[in-house]
Parts: structure tokens; sequence; C-alpha cells
């Protein structure tokens, strides 16, 4: 759906699109975050509640706005989680490579709150092992991490929030995949956007055939 995107329309993006992040607490969430908004800040405090950053990419010849969502990954607001997933067209789920827990983790805990709260049912994810700087610390190697996104078809990546290697790479491929999905370009895109409030104004405010004759 390339041809509804509004290019030269009034807007300076094409698509929006929400991304979230998500994962054990102490993997590198908001590091990576950060790390692609502006840059890296050593021992960020843990996240308290749920957090956005906005950044405008150009992916494709597509102009896309990412809102990007973090949130704690230690503690959980029952009532914020599905807030926090509904309408996400991407989400990252990240583990940190010197924690084996943090990976076993993501099966056990993170897929399944992915499964159940999530409303966008081709929403593309993207499996990332992060922390790849501290080498000689690994904990699960990269053959492992590949297997398990292949098993849940994921995209997958290893990356390190600290030297910014793949970081920019990581938002690279899940915005070209999610270009590539028709249902998430028709809730990204501009131009439906504008005709779906073009719509509800004129519900609100009917022609009574006084102004079209
Ligand atoms: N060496 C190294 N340290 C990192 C990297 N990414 C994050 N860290 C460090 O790991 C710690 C936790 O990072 P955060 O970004 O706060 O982790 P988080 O996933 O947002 O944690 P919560 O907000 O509690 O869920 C901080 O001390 C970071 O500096 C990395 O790529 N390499
Ligand atoms: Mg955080």
């Amino acid at each position: 759906m390339k041809g509804s995107s509004p290019k030269g329309g009034s807007h300076n993006y094409d698509y929006s699109f929400k991304i979230l992040l998500t994962g054990d607490s102490g993997v590198g969430k908001s590091s990576l975050l950060l790390s692609f908004i502006s840059t890296f800040v050593q021992d960020l405090p843990p996240t308290v509640g749920v957090d956005f950053k906005v950044k405008q990419i150009l992916v494709g010849g597509n102009r896309l706005k990412l809102t990007i969502w973090d949130t704690a990954g230690q503690e959980r607001f029952g009532t914020v989680i599905s807030s926090y997933y509904r309408g996400a067209h991407g989400i990252i789920l990240v583990y940190d490579v010197t924690q084996r827990e943090t990976f076993t983790n993501l099966l056990n805990i993170w897929a399944k709150e992915v499964e159940t709260y999530s409303t966008n049912p081709e929403c593309i994810k993207i499996l990332v092992g992060n922390k790849v700087d501290r080498e000689n610390e690994r904990a699960v190697t990269r053959e492992e991490g590949m297997a398990l996104a292949q098993e849940h078809k994921c995209l997958f990546l290893e990356c390190s929030a600290k030297t910014r290697e793949n970081v920019q790479q990581c938002f690279k491929d899940l915005t070209l995949k999610m270009l590539e999905v028709p249902s998430l370009l028709d809730s990204g895109s501009v131009e439906v956007k504008r005709h779906i409030l073009k719509q509800k104004q004129e519900d609100r405010f009917p022609c009574n055939g006084d102004c079209c004759s």
C-alpha cells in the first residue's frame, strides 16, 4: 500500500509506527533506546512505569515516525500492560547475552505476555541479544539466539547499546520488515488516519443538504 503514502502531503512523515521494548530488568532496554535516539548513558536507573521517545527516520525511501515505548522490566502494573501493547506494530524482545536467565525468561514470560496483549496479529518481532561488548562474559551463544528467533518467527540481531554496534540496524531491520506488511502499513498510514478523522468529522456534523445545493 505504498501508493497510499501521501508523499509531499502536509505531514512530514509517511507512516507512523508504534514500537515496544520488552524483556527483563537490566537487559538494557532504556540504554538501547537512548543509544538509538542520542547516546549511551552509563548506569541508567531502572525505569519506573512507562516512558516513550519519538524519532523520525528514513527507511527504504519512506519517512517514518517511530514512537518507541519503554517500560520497567521489574514492576509490572496490570492495567498498564494492555495499553502498552495495544496497537503496537513492532516489538523488540531484549535479553542480555551475559545473563542466561534473561534469555530463558523471554520464552517463559515475555513471549507469553506479547501473545496475550498484542492486538496486531501481524506485528513484527525482533529478538535482540544486548551487551555483546562483554564478549568474555557471554552466557548465551549467537546460535542459541538465532534458533530461538527462528522457532518464534522473529528477526534476530546481537548488539551493544554501549558501543552502539548494530543499534541502528536493529530499528532498520524491524521497520523494513514492517513496511512489507500491508495491514501494518494500513494502520500506520497517515492517509488512512486522515480518512478516519474526516469520517469522524462527517459523522459529527452530517450534511443537511443546505451546504451542498
Ligand atoms: N556493557 C554494557 N552495559 C550495558 C549495555 N546496555 C546497558 N548496559 C548497562 O546495563 C544496566 C541496565 O541498563 P538499562 O538500560 O537500565 O536496563 P533496562 O532493561 O531498561 O532495565 P529496567 O528499566 O529495570 O527494565 C545499566 O547499568 C547499563 O549501563 C551494553 O550494551 N553494554
Ligand atoms: Mg529501563
